[in-house]
């Protein structure tokens, strides 16, 4: 095989990174190893008890369950699932901020609820008059995001959850990428918090674990009852999760990354990346550009299409917003001189 995987030097879009030496170790070693299959494979099942476990202390959830997800997208879908089968409505609806990922779409798309997508505000964050007004007697879920993907903003979660919760519907917060720098900010955002049901917290993401590792955690382990189907075949008797044969790579560098980086291991990451996404924004608006303020770790920026198409050329990986806006999201393999580069292609660019 000649093809490498990419190198992170110059990546600036992902919201998945270089795995912790300890991850990546862990991923190794349990690569052949199925948690679907937890009579044949107890190692790597008595494992993902111990993720769950410690995604609950990241997410203050008393009573922790949930399981280790293939990544947000399937996560996402089985909040949806959970809410869909908890409601006693024939027409169901979730209600979502147009900043929702795009994951609740093949949600909605898949189990045949309908999706109210409703604006955000002028700071990016779900517009509570406007979610307020949507949700009506066939609301099963309404979702919030910490954390989103485009802007890193974080939504009104107790307050979403007030308005869910006079609807009898569910709240699901969507934590894949912001559930593991938000434990170091003052964001009102966890179980402990509001009136939180079900949350996506992805350990491939900002918690350093390898891919496939994403995490859905539910309040009470009723509702993954709601997921659960027989299996005949299988030592155990149920099985609540949406893929069937899955990778215990996922599941032991999650625990991996956790047991070594938290809590302190992933606070200095957050400062060092919130600190880089301060100084890029500075830098871009030092250079005239309209920047989205970074309240997490997250640089939007009006940068024409001519540039980036350029900076692209030169081989950053950058992505942009739905509204055209350049989007570097600094995770932990974003460093200050990668981002210095960056800023220095930038300047000889606008010389010319
Ligand atoms: N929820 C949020 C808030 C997310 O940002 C994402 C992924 C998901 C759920 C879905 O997670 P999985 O992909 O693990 O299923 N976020 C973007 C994505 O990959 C990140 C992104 C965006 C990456 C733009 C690259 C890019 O150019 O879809």
């Amino acid at each position: 095989m000649q093809i490498e995987p990419q190198a992170f030097d110059r990546v600036l879009s992902s919201m998945c990174t270089e795995p912790h030496p300890a991850a990546r170790d862990a991923a190794e070693r349990f690569l052949a190893t199925n948690p679907g299959d937890p009579g044949t494979y107890p190692n790597v099942s008595a494992l993902e008890d111990d993720a769950v476990a410690l995604l609950g202390e990241i997410a203050g959830l008393d009573d922790p369950a949930g399981y280790i997800t293939s990544g947000g997208t399937e996560a996402n879908i089985q909040a949806v699932r959970i809410a869909r089968e908890r409601t006693d409505s024939r027409t169901p609806n979730v209600v979502m901020p147009e900043s929702g990922h795009f994951s609740f779409q093949k949600a909605a798309d898949l189990l045949g609820v309908e999706l109210r997508i409703v604006p955000t505000d002028d700071r990016h964050r779900a517009d509570l008059e406007a979610v307020r007004a949507s949700v009506d007697e066939n609301t099963a879920l309404v979702v919030g995001v910490a954390g989103t993907t485009e802007y890193g903003r974080v939504d009104p979660i107790p307050a979403l959850g007030e308005i869910a919760h006079s609807a009898d519907a569910m709240l699901h917060v969507d934590a894949a990428w912001g559930g593991f720098v938000l434990p170091f900010t003052d964001y009102e955002w966890h179980f402990g918090h509001a009136a939180v049901d079900t949350m996506t917290i992805d350990p491939h993401k900002m918690g350093q674990a390898a891919v496939p590792s994403g995490g859905l955690l539910v309040r009470s382990p009723d509702l993954l009852d709601e997921l659960a189907v027989d299996t005949p075949y299988l030592e155990s008797t149920s099985q609540a999760t949406l893929t069937g044969t899955r990778s215990g790579a996922g599941v032991a560098s999650a625990v991996a990354a956790i047991e070594e980086l938290w809590p302190a291991g992933y606070r200095s990451q957050y400062i060092r990346s919130q600190n880089n996404a301060e100084w890029l924004a500075d830098a871009l608006e030092k250079r005239g550009y309209r920047v989205a303020d970074p309240t997490l770790p997250l640089v939007a920026a009006d940068v024409p299409r001519s540039t980036f198409d350029a900076l692209r050329a030169k081989g950053w990986r950058i992505s942009r917003t739905a509204t055209g806006e350049l989007r570097v999201v600094c995770m932990p393999h974003v460093t200050r001189e990668m981002l210095a580069s960056f800023v220095g292609d930038l300047d000889r660019l606008e010389v010319r």
